[in-house]
Formats: structure tokens, C-alpha cells, sequence
């Protein structure tokens, strides 16, 4: 492949909703261009850019990947993404290493979550951004409807510069509002050939509205334009582009496209639109950047005489390679071979084998100009969102704000003796998936997995067994239970043996009585006249405070007391610190059971927002979880409904929402307090407990 100056370069993020044609269309768009040899197919896992195991087997994309289309004497790097929530992360990154998004719809599906969920993040990164309508041969396929629910949902800024010749299995044609042309596709057509025709009659109308539609939009971008316009004077297609072009990059115009990327039809024209319309990297505003370890900010743009910073956008472990790592070049030029500086991580990094990606595939290149994209296997210390430059002027990129993760499971491995092969696996996924988290709960017993949706943990499960070999399976998080007092209490502990020779005495009486939600344990020593000597009153706490672990009614962690140590005895000889912490030990044991425990499980206040429609199903939902619903307000187009549901009741919540808000509710929890367990929910927990003790006895 050959080296592409800066000016010659197209960085292109494809997003959109699940299944609306992107992977398909970066196939088409890269075959079409000759760039790949083959034109593949998401059905029979042959696809450029959905090329791991999960992906062949699913059917869907789960990472970013990355094709290039040679087009015009420049090379569009398409960064194709998956559009399910669950990889949002990947979307994120792909839109964050662009210069611009084509966002693809589906002729059916129009805009739906995801659509409007890229569309939030390239808002974000302040990308221009075109549309394209794929699909459109599908049955039912809806040009107008899909037009529609853009302006409405999306953008009102939207404008066609395309429409199709028949819709559904009737679509063979285009019509450029720009050119005027109409290209008309035959059956058959392998990489996107068409006959250009006069544009059919019965279009002619809808022609001449879409045209002054468009040239309008254009033409109030730009003043002098709009003067010529309105002053009767043509406007050529050279200019209409540059005004598009302008627009396009101050955010104030969205051209809207339309193909069939598996026909591939409709693709030469985006090809070209994308090599005209979408700004070179050296064309984008210049980025802050930070010096490492000053507090100076660098000014960092896409030149080649600027200093050399990149950025790692993704990680991918792959088979018999190990780390692929996937950077955008911002400023400099990178050659082959090249020594690196990481300088948060202090770690140089030989680019060995400078690569372009196309697929799973890799072509070496002699250099990466300033604005490129390129990859490279291997390397040690370097991960995603870290940055790489020079010791000479080591600096510091925005770093990629991927998305926190919104669920919470346990994973067990499923043959004993894989511990620390799960701890080592879940460890290198979260080095390649910053929206995936892991941690072990010591009180729990559990090692806890965060990500951004189920789809996202199993997919988790799956390389952890595939690449690291760990047989894991997902479990139910236990929930944090504790337990309090209600009542006060009094009481002795008194620890006496003698054998033999010297023997042990501890004695001490406590007073125990509830305090507030939050005060923890308090202790309180009242001894007078010396009854345990000093020495001995730090041993008796210990002893206290380590019963309280364990509390009296399922052995949760007791919280919220206080305890009063007022009397004792000691023993000249036998008396030392391991028997009054037993003696501390007994005392709590035998006092508490009278104060009236009770349980106390966690309470997060979740805020779910979710579209009007879905209010009434999401709040009934909230209700039968023991839910108590806080208030609910309009929040932009979504109404916010804010609520206290117990930790228990929240298990796969996430899933639930998704599924009666057809994917469009989204909520955050916090905890927010502890709270009694009424008492029927307390009687399982208790029994729960009764029976893994005796379970653990038994094994
Ligand atoms: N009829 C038709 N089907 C398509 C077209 N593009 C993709 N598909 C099918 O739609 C499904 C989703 O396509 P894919 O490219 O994986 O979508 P992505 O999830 O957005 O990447 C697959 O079954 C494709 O075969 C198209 O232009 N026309
Ligand atoms: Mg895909």
C-alpha cells in the first residue's frame, strides 16, 4: 500500500444502530475501490472488518475494525464500529479517532438507539457528519420515513443530497442533487457500476424540490453565496460542495446519502463524496494537548514538522501475535522501526513492523504521515488511551472518555485450581477493554465483573476461555448485607482456663445500645479504679471489633452500635492480652442476640430515563422490586424517573429496562443507604445463609 500524505487522508468513523448495514457497507466500500480483492458478507463471516471468532459466530460486530478504501488519490480509512450497546466503548473510540462519522441507518429501522447514541458522541467530539440511509433494496424499505425521523430525532439540520429510484426490491437508482445526475444500477452489478440516465419524469418533480432544498441550505451558509443566489446567479457544483464542505465542519449542515451496501449500490458516489466532503486531518481544529510532567499545554496539529504524538485508541490480543495496538498518528511522522516514548508509563517502545490494518489483514509501511492510522504488535508497556511521543517533548493526549461500566456480576471459575489463570485473563481483557472492570470483594468472597451489558460480560466469558483458557461461568452477586441492633443490651464475657501450668483470665461486662445509620462501631471504655488494668482495654476492643464481622443473625457484619466496656476482673498471674480479647469476644456473643438484632440490606437510588411512552411500564417495574419511587421529571426529551430500590431486587436490571424500553431507557444507581430488611425478605436471607453455612461444613 502506498504512503498517503496528510492532505490525502479521509479518517472516517462508520456508527450507527445494530444491524443497519455498516459492516456490510464498509465491505462494499472498500471493495469498490479495489482496495480489497473480495467482497465479503456479514452472513457468511467473510465480512473485511467483523473477523474474530465472536463475530463470525454472532454475526454482528463486537470491536472496532478497521478497512481503507484507495478512492481519488486518497485513502478513506473506514473505521468500521458495532452498534449494540453493550460495545459502546468501541464506538466511542472509533468516532474519537476520526475527522469525521458517516452514520449509518437502516432503510427499515430509521433511527433507533444506537443511532442516537453515536449521534450524541460525535455532538461530543465535534465531528461533521453525513448520513447514509443503507438497506434501502430491503423489503419496506422507507427513504422519506427515515428522513423524517431524522429531522425529527436527530437533527433538524439534516439535508438530501441523494434520493432513490424505487424503494424495497424496486430500488435500482440514485439521483445526485449535486451533479444532477441519475445513476441506474443493473441486477447483477458486482462493484457498484451504474448507467448514468436522464433523471425519469416521474421524479422530475421531487427532483427540482430536493435541488432547491439543497441549494438553499447551502447557500444561507455562506453570505456571499446566498447574495449570488438570491440574485438569480447559478451556483456551480464545485461551489455547492466547498459551502457543503464548510458547513458540514461548523456543524450547521448534514448531508444525507442513500446505498444498498451489500448491492453496492450507491457506493462510487459515496466514495467520492467522502473524499470531497470530509476534512483532511491537517483541515481540523487544532488540539490542547498536555507536556508531560509540566504544566505547559502544547498546541498539537496535524503537520509533519510538528513533534510526534499519537494516540492507542484500541487493543486487540490477538492469536499467535499477542497485543495489536491501534494509534492515530496526531502530529509528526512515524517511521517504521521507530523508537517511542510513553512517558506516564516511562516506557520506550520499539515500532517494529509499522502496519496499515485492512481487516484482520496487515501491510507494512516505511512511515505514517501526520493524521494516519496505523498499527503495531508487541509492544510492552502500551495500552489504550495511553499516548506515545518523543523523550525529547513527551506529551499528553485528551485521554478517550469511554463509557463507566452500568452492570455488576460475579465469575467463578468452574474447575478449581483456574483462579489465578481467571485473575491473570481478566486482567489483559480489561488492558484491551477499558469499559470492562474487575475486582475482588473480599466480604463477599466474590470476584465482581463490570461492563456495559450482559451481551458484553458473555462475550467477556468467551475470551477469557478462548484465549487464556479459563472455564469461568457468571453468577448472581451476593448482596452486602449487614446487621444492627435495635435494643440495648448488657452483658458478661469472661474467658478462665487453667491447665497446667500458667493459665488465662480475661473478664469483662459491656453495655451495647443502637446508634445512627453511619457511626459505624463506637467503643467506649468506662472502667474506673483500675478493674482491667490499661494494658488489657485495647485487647477487648480487638476482641469486639472482630466478633462484629460476624454479626448474630446470618453472620453479616454488624454496624451502627455502640458498645460500653464498664466493668471487669483481671488475674495477677493468668490475666494477659489474648484472654481479654476472648474475653471481648464472649461478651459480644453472648450480649448481642438480646439487643434485638436485626438486618440491614443496601438501598440505591437509581435515576432511569426513559422515553414518555415507557414511563408507566418502567415505574410499575420499579414498584414490584420494592421500589419506591422518589419523584419523575422531564429531562430534554426523556422523562427522569428517580427511585430507591434495595440492592437485591436489582439483580440484571439493566436487562429488564432494555427490554420494556425497546433499548431506549438508561439509568445510573448509587447507593444510598442502608435499611431494615422487612421481615418475610429477612426469614430467606437468614435460611439463605443457613444453608451455605451448612453447605461449606459439608464440604
Ligand atoms: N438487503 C440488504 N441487507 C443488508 C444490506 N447490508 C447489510 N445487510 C444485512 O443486514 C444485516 C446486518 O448487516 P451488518 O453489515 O452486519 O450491519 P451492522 O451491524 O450495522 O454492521 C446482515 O444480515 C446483512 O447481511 C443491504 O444493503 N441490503
Ligand atoms: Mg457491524
Amino acid at each position: 500500500m502506498r504512503v498517503h500524505a496528510t492532505k490525502e487522508i479521509r479518517n472516517v468513523a462508520v456508527v450507527g444502530h445494530g444491524a443497519s448495514g455498516k459492516t456490510s457497507l464498509v465491505d462494499a466500500l472498500a471493495f469498490v475501490a479495489g482496495s480489497s480483492k473480495r467482497h465479503g458478507s456479514v452472513k457468511d463471516g467473510s465480512a473485511l472488518t467483523d473477523y474474530t471468532p465472536d463475530e463470525i459466530e454472532r454475526k454482528y460486530s463486537i470491536n472496532l475494525a478497521i478497512a481503507v478504501a484507495e478512492w481519488m488519490e486518497a485513502k478513506i480509512n473506514l473505521i468500521d464500529t458495532p452498534g449494540y450497546l453493550d460495545f459502546t466503548g468501541e464506538a466511542l473510540a472509533g468516532v474519537w479517532a476520526a475527522d469525521a462519522a458517516l452514520i449509518v441507518l437502516s432503510g427499515t429501522g430509521g433511527v433507533e438507539v444506537g443511532t442516537e447514541k453515536v449521534w450524541e458522541y460525535c455532538e461530543q467530539r465535534g465531528i461533521p457528519r453525513m448520513l447514509c440511509v443503507s438497506l434501502m433494496d430491503k423489503e419496506h424499505a422507507d427513504f422519506e420515513r427515515v428522513f423524517g425521523q431524522i429531522k425529527e430525532r436527530l437533527t433538524p439540520k439534516v439535508i438530501p443530497v441523494e434520493i432513490p429510484v424505487g424503494e424495497g426490491p424496486a430500488f435500482h437508482g440514485i439521483i445526485n442533487l449535486f451533479s444532477k445526475e441519475c445513476h441506474f444500477y443493473k441486477k447483477g452489478t458486482k462493484a457498484g457500476e451504474y448507467d448514468q440516465v436522464p433523471i425519469p419524469p416521474e421524479y422530475q418533480q421531487r427532483f427540482e424540490q430536493y435541488s432547491q432544498e439543497l441549494i438553499e441550505a447551502v447557500a444561507a451558509t455562506d453570505d456571499t453565496l446566498l447574495e449570488r443566489y438570491l440574485g438569480g446567479q447559478e451556483v456551480t457544483r464545485d461551489e455547492a460542495i466547498a459551502a457543503m464542505k464548510a458547513g458540514m465542519a461548523k456543524g450547521e449542515l448534514v448531508p444525507l446519502f442513500c446505498a444498498s451496501g451489500e448491492l453496492t449500490y450507491g457506493t462510487r458516489a459515496l466514495l467520492t463524496k467522502m473524499v470531497e466532503l470530509v476534512p483532511s486531518p491537517d483541515e481540523r481544529p487544532v488540539m490542547e494537548a498536555q507536556k508531560w510532567g509540566a504544566a505547559d499545554k502544547v498546541m498539537v496539529a496535524a503537520t509533519d514538522a510538528g513533534p510526534l504524538v499519537a494516540q492507542v485508541f484500541k487493543t486487540v490480543s490477538e492469536p499467535h501475535v499477542g497485543d495489536v495496538t491501534y494509534f492515530r498518528v496526531y502530529s509528526g511522522v512515524v517511521k517504521n522501526g521507530q523508537e517511542v516514548w510513553n512517558a506516564p508509563r516511562d516506557a520506550t517502545e520499539k515500532l517494529n513492523h509499522l502496519c496499515v490494518a485492512v481487516g484482520k489483514e496487515r501491510h507494512e509501511v516505511a512511515e505514517l504521515h501526520a493524521g494516519d492510522i496505523g498499527c503495531v504488535a508487541k509492544l510492552r508497556d502500551t495500552h489504550t488511551n495511553d499516548s506515545l511521543s518523543t523523550r525529547d517533548l513527551p506529551i499528553v493526549l485528551p485521554r478517550i472518555p469511554f463509557p463507566e461500566p452500568v452492570i455488576t456480576v460475579a465469575i467463578e471459575v468452574k474447575q478449581r485450581g483456574e483462579e489465578e489463570k481467571l485473575s491473570v485473563g481478566l486482567h489483559k481483557v480489561h488492558e484491551e477493554d477499558p469499559t470492562f472492570r474487575h475486582e475482588y470483594n473480599g466480604e463477599l468472597g466474590q470476584t465482581l465483573i463490570r461492563g456495559l451489558g450482559e451481551r458484553h460480560l458473555e462475550i467477556v466469558v468467551g475470551r477469557l476461555l478462548r484465549k487464556y483458557g479459563v472455564h469461568a461461568q457468571l453468577t448472581k452477586p451476593k448482596v452486602a448485607y449487614r446487621e444492627t441492633l435495635r435494643g440495648k443490651a448488657e452483658g458478661q464475657g469472661k474467658h478462665k482456663k487453667q491447665t497446667g501450668g500458667r493459665g488465662q483470665y480475661g473478664d469483662c461486662w459491656i453495655r451495647v445500645a443502637p446508634l445512627p445509620r453511619g457511626s459505624g462501631l463506637v467503643f467506649e471504655d468506662q472502667i474506673v479504679g483500675g478493674v482491667i488494668p490499661r494494658q488489657y482495654i485495647p485487647a477487648v476492643e480487638r476482641g469486639i471489633v472482630e466478633a462484629a464481622a460476624r454479626g448474630p443473625i446470618a453472620g453479616y457484619p454488624m454496624v451502627d452500635f455502640k458498645v460500653e466496656l464498664f466493668d471487669g476482673s483481671y488475674h495477677d498471674v493468668d490475666s494477659n492480652e489474648m484472654s481479654f480479647k476472648m474475653a471481648g469476644i464472649l461478651a459480644f456473643r453472648n450480649v448481642t442476640p438480646n439487643a434485638r438484632p436485626i438486618l440491614l440490606e443496601p438501598i440505591h437510588e437509581i435515576t432511569v430515563w426513559t422515553p414518555d411512552e415507557y414511563q408507566g411500564a418502567v415505574m410499575g417495574d420499579i414498584s414490584s422490586r420494592r421500589g419506591q419511587i422518589l419523584g419523575t421529571e422531564a429531562d430534554g426529551r426523556l422523562m427522569k424517573v428517580r427511585a430507591l430500590v434495595p440492592e437485591a431486587e436489582l439483580d440484571r436490571y439493566a436487562t429488564t429496562l432494555h427490554s420494556i424500553t425497546h433499548g431506549r431507557g438508561t439509568y445510573r444507581q448509587q447507593l444510598h443507604v442502608y435499611q431494615d430488611v422487612p421481615p418475610d425478605v429477612a426469614q430467606k436471607v437468614v435460611e439463605a445463609h443457613k444453608k451455605e453455612m451448612e453447605e461449606v461444613h459439608k464440604g
